[in-house]
């Protein structure tokens, strides 16, 4: 019994719930410490999946560190990835319902390799035929093509995911898996055109250029050289060391071709990725009336040979509006700056535009062509861009922290809910604890009327009369007085100081950031003759009132609250270590900020909330039957008598556990230690006995 203490002492603790000190952070932080220290980047917060990045390889995502977690219940294993994996995958099947992962942390807290640890598992553990087989590498394989368009070098993470994701894994009633479906949510196309210094743009335009055969640059007209694209090198850092662009070529082109991709289809994607970079090095020269000319042509040819369209209708549609006047079209000419504006955005739309197409190309992949017979059900993962800070928030910033907000609030509702529910469903009495609910945060931000968004939309369709400096005083105007937003004019002399005219700052859950006012251009949806060109049926409908990127996002995000909330939720906290992406580096103030904001605490109090431990008879009974007399070998009666007989026997004080309906409920940690410690100590015995038996033979 010493050793162990020791090893606890040394290792941690690997479920916060049965730390003695829960409610102290410093022990909590403490705890996670060791445990990074001696490798050990997983805890629990009960079913709840605590990582830290550690930065480097750990050795610890092998097949056999599979096979160990396949068909072993949750908490016999040290906290895994695996174990969190395995034990959604068996009570979907037990139970036949749905269920999703949500992974969550700031970027570059490694949710996306969760996500992907998680896929892998499910394709070495889950059943296999040829068919099967052919699914699970679609599943695997559409990771490294969303990852080159999706994913990009940023300061905080060198593959930070620029849109969100959630992933349906279908099952059929054998476990085997079917099929999968991919949404996906805002890519942040701005990056297509600008990149903040140290920053890239998408991984697939410098995997194309350094990667892309010499015949296949040849025909697209591009040189091997980034340095050539304008648009590759508005963070000056085209290369990175951790990331190979040639050999991730090579996986992506293998991967198009698995999901089976045609030829042609393969071809129209590159012409169009090309076409982005040739459109990027496209100049303009102001005529003699100011207005905006072309400057050079070579890039025209090969925007008029990739994209099939004219090379006049190029010309004119880069240099000209269309404007719609009594159901006639206009031709009103472009200043310069106008006309870079323009091309800009038609760069991004065309981008974006292929983004969603490719999507929807996975989609048709991985749809299940296997068993529309049999019952399906789903796990659906989730791995978003994470919560993020940079010097300059723009729009973008705006956007994927709003997501973060609403993940937030979604797990405050479902871990407090389904808790509450526990209870009462065990028909255990509860005491409810305080939290910080963020509520009031995405209510500033997506409230009807009064919201940020709502107000950006109203100030969206005031062309002329709206300009970015009205879209703040208006904001000024609604929101004066609320504790999370702030601007130069609401500050106090002190803040006045950390902020500029221009800015408005939010008090997001996860920390304070400082947004430069939108551009309210930016905003108005534009309709570009020659994006009509290239995507002749994904037009929008014009007849619609135009929505604002921003309610677009809204409502994709109410659509996806939907989805989750109709499943069985799980969560994977990730955390990030240090800001310097450094192996085994613990900053202290770093780390105890993410425990604070994801409500770690918070959790935990309510997971003691009264009962520390709760788990199912069957479960409990199974496990330690061998401490007694009566229930060991086999027990004749039911689960919850086995179990009452059980702890009776070991001992358990009246008010030291709960009968439940279906689980034992059990108040402080320290009882299950015991319980734990004893049941060593008999594995151990008996262990020595069996041998002992055999000896001889
Ligand atoms: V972002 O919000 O998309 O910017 P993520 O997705 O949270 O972010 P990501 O999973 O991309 O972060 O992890 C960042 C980097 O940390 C990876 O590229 C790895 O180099 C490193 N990482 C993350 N998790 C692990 C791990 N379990 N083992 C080893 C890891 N390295
Ligand atoms: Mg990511």
């Amino acid at each position: 019994m010493e050793g162990s203490l020791t090893a606890r002492d040394r290792v941690g603790i690997q479920d916060f719930v049965l730390l003695d000190a829960y409610t102290s952070e410093s022990a909590v932080l403490d705890n996670l410490r060791k445990r990074f220290n001696e490798n050990l980047i997983y805890t629990y917060i009960g079913t709840l999946l605590v990582s830290v990045n550690p930065y480097k390889e750990l050795g610890i995502y092998t097949k056999k560190q599979m096979d160990i977690y396949m068909g072993v219940n949750f908490f016999e294993l040290p906290p895994h990835i695996y174990a969190l994996a395995d034990n959604v995958y068996r009570t979907m099947l037990t139970e036949t319902n749905n269920h999703f992962i949500l992974i969550s942390g700031e970027s570059g807290a490694g949710k996306t390799e969760a996500s992907k640890k998680i896929l892998q598992f499910y394709a070495v553990s889950c059943p296999s035929t040829k068919l099967l087989d052919n699914v699970r590498d679609r599943l695997l394989l559409s990771n490294p093509v969303l990852e080159a368009f999706g994913n990009a070098k940023t300061l905080k993470n060198d593959n930070s995911s620029r849109f969100g994701k959630y992933m349906d894994i279908q099952f059929d009633h054998m476990g085997g898996a079917v099929g999968g479906h991919i949404l996906s949510y805002l890519l942040e196309k701005s990056r297509v055109v600008h990149q903040n210094h140290g920053e890239r743009s998408f991984h697939i335009f410098y995997q194309l250029v350094e990667g892309g055969e010499e015949d296949l640059l040849r025909w697209l007209g591009l040189e091997r050289n980034c340095q050539c694209y304008s648009y590759l090198v508005q963070g000056e850092c085209a290369k990175v060391s951790s990331v190979n662009d040639k050999s991730d070529w090579k996986t992506v082109r293998k991967a198009l071709s698995v999901i089976e991709f045609s030829e042609s289809n393969i071809e129209s994607l590159f012409a169009i990725i090309a076409s982005v970079l040739h459109l990027g090095n496209v100049t303009f020269v102001a005529d003699s009336q100011g207005y905006a000319t072309l400057n050079n042509s070579p890039e025209i040819h090969w925007l008029s040979k990739l994209l099939g369209i004219p090379a006049q209708v190029i010309q004119v549609g880069l240099t000209h509006r269309k404007i719609e006047a009594r159901s006639e079209e206009v031709l009103s000419p472009f200043t310069v700056d106008q006309a870079v504006y323009a091309k800009d955005a038609l760069a991004k739309a065309i981008y974006g535009r292929t983004f969603t197409w490719l999507v929807n190309e996975l989609n048709e992949s991985l749809a299940n062509k296997v068993s529309d017979l049999f019952q399906k059900t789903v796990i659906g993962l989730l791995d978003i861009y994470g919560f993020e800070v940079f010097s300059v928030n723009s729009f973008e910033q705006f956007c994927i922290n709003y997501c973060n907000e609403k993940l937030q609030q979604l797990f405050i509702q479902l871990t407090l809910k389904s808790e509450q529910e526990e209870y009462e469903m065990e028909g255990i009495e509860w005491e409810s604890v305080p939290y910080f609910n963020n509520k009031i945060i995405c209510d500033l931000v997506e409230a009807k009327f009064k919201g940020i968004i709502s107000v950006l939309d109203e100030e969206c369709l005031r062309p002329g009369e709206a300009t970015d400096m009205t879209f703040l005083e208006k904001l000024e105007e609604k929101m004066g007085g609320h504790a999370h937003f702030v601007t130069h004019k609401l500050a106090d002399q002190k803040t006045r100081k950390t902020l500029e005219r221009g800015d408005f700052r939010l008090l997001h859950y996860a920390g304070e950031v400082t947004y430069k006012i939108f551009h309210l251009q930016v905003m108005r949806q534009s309709k570009n003759a020659i994006v009509k060109h290239c995507f002749p049926s994904t037009e929008p409908d014009s007849k619609k009132r135009p929505e604002t990127v921003a309610t677009q996002f809204k409502s994709s995000l109410v659509g996806l609250t939907e989805i989750l909330m109709s499943k069985e939720p799980w969560y994977v906290r990730c955390m990030k270590p240090n800001e310097g992406k450094k192996p085994g580096l613990f900053d202290d103030v770093l780390v105890r900020h993410q425990v604070k904001y994801l409500g770690l605490m918070e959790h935990l109090r309510v997971r003691r909330a009264g009962f520390a431990y709760r788990r199912r008879y069957e479960i409990f009974l199974q496990r330690y039957k061998p401490l007694c007399p009566d229930t060991w070998p086999n027990w004749k009666g039911t689960a919850a008598e086995g179990v009452e007989c059980l702890v009776k026997h070991l001992g358990y004080k009246p008010d030291e556990y709960k009968m439940g309906r279906t689980k034992i409920f059990i108040r402080h940690p320290r009882t299950l230690f015991a319980t734990e410690d004893a049941f060593e100590v008999c594995k151990h015995e008996l262990a020595t006995r069996i041998q002992a038996k055999y000896k001889g033979y």
